[in-house]
């Protein structure tokens, strides 16, 4: 099957948002270097393909969560080894993202363990976006479910990004969540979107899904009136006590490449971005990925409640790739260039 990324619309060409089942397949299937020529092709169209952007995540608000997703640490439905604790202090937030911005993040992304936010803890988190954007770097934040009017608060404080995950495909939702719809989900998206924030949505891998509900992901994403802006694709962070410990199934890492490509291509605009589940990646692999289309990780020794990889090893990847970054601003006088450097 030939399957085209864009469509012309009077002269202009534009993402495509008509995506079926058999051309994700069929992109999926492709032979590998066709695939990646393509990615590749599609990357270099829309995208700077030697720059990965540098996102830092913080926890702002840490466990006893009441919904049931079966991936996470932070579920009150499950024993698992993290601890419930409450909002962080405001200047506590604050010194965190500015060490962030030192140690090289160009955003920062600050999360809570909450069905959605209570009116009295948006007040407090709209004064941290505030401070934080302050500094100089761009906002995300991932509360839980949004009501509109919500969303246009943390809209006034100067939040640029909503970062709420449809998760995985509609079909294998269920396995995974039952406290929440996938339609729940889709209805935050929108009120976020109405508020003129830019959407971060994506999922995760690796749970026990098969390749098509991977590919039925995408499409959900690639099908909304409009991609979102930034697209996480988080291979499942092994935590002990959850369900998901029965089923998963860690894509191999060739899998995990293509499903990369398949995402770029079906998204040629969104940043991908390469998320939970660095940990288990080799270098290698990463490179591929960033071959494929991703255009954007989390720094930070910790995600949320896991691990992430160690900064200087992150800073030392990308440099050896000849990859730009914010790491090269705050790092740039202790890095060689990367075409002097010994292999
Ligand atoms: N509580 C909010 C919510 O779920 O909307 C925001 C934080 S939640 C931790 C953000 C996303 O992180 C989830 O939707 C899921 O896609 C991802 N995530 C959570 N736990 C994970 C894990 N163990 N491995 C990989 N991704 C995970
Ligand atoms: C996303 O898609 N991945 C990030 C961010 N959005 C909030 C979260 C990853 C969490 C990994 C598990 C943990 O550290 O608890
Ligand atoms: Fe709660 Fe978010 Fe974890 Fe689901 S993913 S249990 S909503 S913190």
């Amino acid at each position: 099957m030939n399957v085209s990324s864009f469509s012309v619309v009077k002269g202009s060409v534009l993402p495509r948002h008509d995506w079926t089942r058999d051309e994700a397949q069929a992109l999926y299937d492709l032979p590998f270097a066709d695939l990646m020529f393509q990615a590749q092709s599609v990357h270099r169209a829309n995208f700077d393909p030697n720059h990965v952007e540098t996102a830092s995540l913080l926890s702002i608000k840490t466990g006893g969560c009441p919904e049931d997703c079966g991936y996470c640490s932070q579920s009150a439905h499950y024993k698992t080894d993290v601890k419930a604790t409450k909002l962080m202090d405001h200047d506590d937030v604050i010194a965190t993202a500015r060490r962030a911005k030192e140690s090289g993040a160009n955003r920062f992304c600050m999360a809570a363990a909450w069905r959605n936010p209570k009116d009295k803890d948006l007040d407090r988190v709209c004064d941290m976006v505030s401070e934080v954007k302050a500094l100089g770097l761009e906002t995300c934040a991932t509360l839980g479910m949004l009501t509109r009017e919500q969303a246009d608060r943390l809209r006034d404080a100067g939040l640029d990004f909503y970062n709420h995950n449809v998760d995985t495909s509609p079909e294998f939702y269920g396995h995974i969540i039952t406290t929440r719809t996938m339609q729940d989900r889709i209805e935050t998206l929108a009120h976020a979107r109405e508020s003129g924030l830019k959407v971060c949505c994506g999922g995760i891998v690796g749970m026990g899904e098969q390749v098509e509900d991977r590919l039925g992901m995408l499409m959900v994403l690639a099908n909304l009136a409009e991609h979102p802006e930034s697209v996480p694709i988080n291979l499942w962070n092994e935590v002990k006590g959850v369900p998901v410990n029965g089923t998963a199934n860690a894509p191999d890492p060739i899998e995990m490449v293509r499903m990369i490509a398949v995402a770029r291509i079906m998204m040629p605009k969104s940043v991908v971005r390469l998320s939970a589940g660095r940990q288990y990646m080799t270098d290698e692999m990463q490179a591929l990925c960033f071959l494929a289309g991703a255009n954007s990780i989390f720094i930070g020794d910790v995600l949320l409640t896991t691990k992430n990889p160690q900064t200087d090893k992150d800073a030392t990847l990308l440099n050896r790739l000849g990859i730009k970054s914010r790491f090269d601003e705050v790092r740039g006088s202790e890095q060689a260039p990367s075409s002097s450097r010994a292999v």
